[in-house]
């Protein structure tokens, strides 16, 4: 049984204990049939001789056959592409005085958790590093029933009122006619939807900003997105947004390197995530809160409801509330994975809803999209969706009904069996939803508090750096200049010209459009340092990933110490070479060379580091493919380092050891110590934007 690593005899995880009893081991197994008949063949099917033809009584045939016909079920519609792990959560301190939520009490419990991160508009096979939101789905299996947080790496959405997901989505998946692109917004209806539906625009800004292009699915924050309630045991309810901050710090690729990476490994995300918890390195996130009391709700520029709008932290301070650690892969990505069910609508007693429009909706679309993704009304049922609170109610039968309910009675009231099972009182844990006072007319309307589309759009701008901003314009530029219809091209840099009349003619620029003249940009000067990445930057180089090029006759002096300091420093190395195998070095030492020039990419590396010794600055510097390796990290802006000859490679290469940035040397075996310490700080920078590529 896998069990929760760092936890082992600690941690009484009822939910690993649950799918326990679900999990099939093989090992040792004979092999049977679905019904547990021993199978004696299953390599040739039952012939009327044996070039004759095959008879219908071959039951195992059939068996097989006809449950491999039915192996696919329909992808999801949006996030189709994701990836899960176990884990647990804990608060930091009681949060009895706004919540009254159980698990969010006592900091002694550990409640599992099951995560899933998923791209939202590719397909299930699309690639990970594509520009686009990522879904972070959290599933608390709580005392008091499942908590769902199911939520996206951007605190806003491209929509006000869940009528137009369907829109939405229409116009960002591949265009019907031909179905193409795949994974990608860069298209003609995705930006004609932008172009006229202008709410989307602070959003669009996010999904433009290098947010749009994480690291990896441990380095992105995860927002709610929805104004919530919390409810404390006194019936106190006050709004509040969900935030998901990782440990690491929010990282992120550069373009270039991201579209590489979709072609170089295209499970580039899941991998990461899956061998950081295989080695140990387990990815941590901090929940926060921001919180506004009921009778603040009308004071801010903002209306609190719209999701196109964020609170800024410098406004309202997120609070730190506790920690999710993410210490278990999946044992099945079909069984748990792919047959997640994830709902808003979840909640437990002390969290409730606000009357935000796109939340609203998306309680009813999630139970809904399950019964057909997932095949009928029990997918409650499925191992990794049932709850580890005991489930009692009158809900009977249905496709793939798992529960053998005992008794003559499924209905309320009853007298045969004494009522049961009972509703709780709110004492008890009965679910009572907050008493909001509601009134007013059936209209199809929208708030005119809603209709403010710029002002955040031109927060967001504000709080960039200047290489922030560049990579905005640039992603701009990529996606509209992919858009074939002028027309569209034009509305796009007239909607941005809203925002920042800079910002529009940049892209206008690089698209053949024209800045116009006539709209009045935001004048909005507000900043929040929190929304840029490299403002709120965490120096961990933690978990990050350095390529050492090594040949044989490299210089072991150069290698081994450092390989020692970077695994101290939490940094992972690994020797790419010539070939894949062990390498020699001068004075005859072997180390392993796990990857290849061929099997490897710069790409797929935080960091490039040249081993010394004579015959290996010789080789590598003659050699194309690494002097192509290191160029490819000099210009995604990484950090470089050379010991003693292995620095030729860097002058074939054309980089400057001297006065490019984030390149670093040991002249010899005796200061690669020193040199160490040098690099993991340089490494530390995650990237070098000063260098001039
Ligand atoms: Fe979703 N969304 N969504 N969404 N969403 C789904 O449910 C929907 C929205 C989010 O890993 C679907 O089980 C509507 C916002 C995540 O399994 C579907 C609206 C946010 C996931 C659905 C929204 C999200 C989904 C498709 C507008 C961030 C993946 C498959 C009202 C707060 C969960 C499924 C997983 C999945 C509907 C908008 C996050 C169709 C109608 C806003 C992370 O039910």
């Amino acid at each position: 049984m896998k069990k929760n690593q760092n936890n082992e005899g600690m941690y009484d995880n009822k939910k690993d204990e649950q799918l326990e009893q679900f999990r099939v081991d093989n090992k040792g197994e004979k092999m049977t049939t679905n019904q547990g008949l021993r199978v004696s063949d299953d390599e040739h099917s039952l012939k009327a001789g044996d070039r004759g033809p095959t008879l219908m009584e071959d039951f195992h045939f059939r068996e097989k056959m006809t449950h491999f016909d039915h192996e696919r079920i329909p992808e999801r519609v949006v996030h189709a592409r994701g990836f899960g792990a176990h884990g647990f959560f804990q608060v930091y301190e009681p949060m009895a005085e706004f919540t009254k939520a159980k698990f969010l009490q006592d900091p002694s419990v550990k409640t599992p958790v099951f995560v899933r991160f998923s791209t939202v508009a590719g397909s299930r096979g699309s690639a990970e590093t594509v520009r686009d939101v990522r879904g972070f789905a959290t599933k608390f299996y709580t005392e008091e029933g499942n908590y769902d947080l199911v939520g996206n790496n951007m605190p806003v959405f491209f929509i006000q009122d869940a009528i137009k997901f369907p829109d939405l989505v229409h116009s960002f998946k591949p265009e019907p006619h031909n179905e193409m692109p795949q994974a990608a917004t860069a298209h003609d209806t995705f930006w004609d939807f932008v172009a006229n539906n202008t709410e989307s625009a602070h959003t669009i800004m996010w999904l433009m900003s290098d947010r749009a292009i994480p690291r990896s699915f441990r380095m992105m924050e995860g927002f709610g997105v929805h104004t919530f309630r919390f409810v404390n045991e006194l019936g106190k309810a006050r709004f509040v947004k969900f935030h998901w901050k990782p440990v690491l710090g929010i990282h992120s690729l550069v373009w270039d390197e991201a579209q590489k990476i979709a072609g170089k490994d295209p499970d580039f995300h899941r991998r990461d995530l899956w061998e950081a918890i295989e080695m140990g390195d387990y990815p941590e996130f901090e929940l926060g809160v921001q919180m506004i009391e009921e009778e603040d709700e009308f004071n801010f520029d903002f209306d609190i409801l719209d999701p196109t709008k964020l609170w800024p932290e410098e406004i309202v301070p997120v609070k730190i509330i506790g920690k999710m650690t993410l210490d278990r892969n999946q044992d099945n990505v079909f069984a748990e994975t792919e047959q997640v069910a994830f709902h808003p609508g979840h909640v437990v007693p002390g969290i409730d809803f606000s009357n935000d429009p796109l939340l609203q909706g998306r309680l009813f679309s999630y139970t809904d999209t399950q019964l057909i993704r997932l095949g009928g009304p029990n997918f409650h049922q499925i191992p990794i969706n049932r709850s580890i609170a005991p489930v009692h109610n009158n809900q009977r039968d249905g496709y793939h009904q798992m529960n053998i309910d005992k008794g003559q009675t499924s209905y309320h009231k009853n007298s045969l069996q004494g009522n049961d099972p009972q509703p709780a009182t709110e004492a008890e844990g009965g679910y009572a939803h907050y008493q909001e006072k509601v009134e007013g007319r059936k209209v199809r309307q929208r708030s005119d508090s809603f209709k403010d589309h710029y002002s955040q759009a031109k927060l967001f701008w504000n709080s960039m750096t200047e290489v922030e901003r560049q990579h905005i314009i640039d992603a701009f530029r990529f996606e509209v200049g992919k858009v074939k219809n002028k027309g569209v091209r034009q509305q796009v840099v007239n909607v941005f010209a809203n925002v920042d009349g800079e910002l529009a003619a940049a892209i206008a620029a690089g698209v053949g459009a024209e800045a116009p003249t006539d709209v009045e940009a935001s004048t909005v000067t507000l900043s929040s340092p929190a929304l840029s990445q490299e403002q709120s930057k965490i120096k961990s180089t933690a978990t990050r990933k350095v390529a050492i090029l090594a040949v044989d006759g490299f210089d072991n002096l150069t290698v081994d110490p450092l390989m020692q300091s970077l695994k101290k420093a939490g940094i992972h190395s690994e020797i790419v070479s010539q070939n894949v195998g062990m390498i020699t070095s001068a004075d005859g030492q072997q180390q392993e060379a796990v990857h290849s020039f061929l099997t490897s990419h710069p790409v797929l590396f935080d960091a490039v580091y040249v081993a010394g010794g004579q015959t290996n600055g010789d080789q590598l510097k003659n050699n194309q493919k690494a002097t192509e390796f290191v160029k490819e990290a000099f210009k995604h802006f990484k950090t470089i380092g050379a010991a003693a000859e292995g620095a030729e490679l860097l002058v074939t290469a054309g980089i400057q050891a001297g006065s490019d940035p984030g390149i670093v040397i040991a002249r010899d075996a005796e200061e690669v110590n020193a040199f160490s310490e040098s690099f993991v700080s340089a490494m530390a920078e995650h990237r070098h934007w000063s260098r001039q590529i």
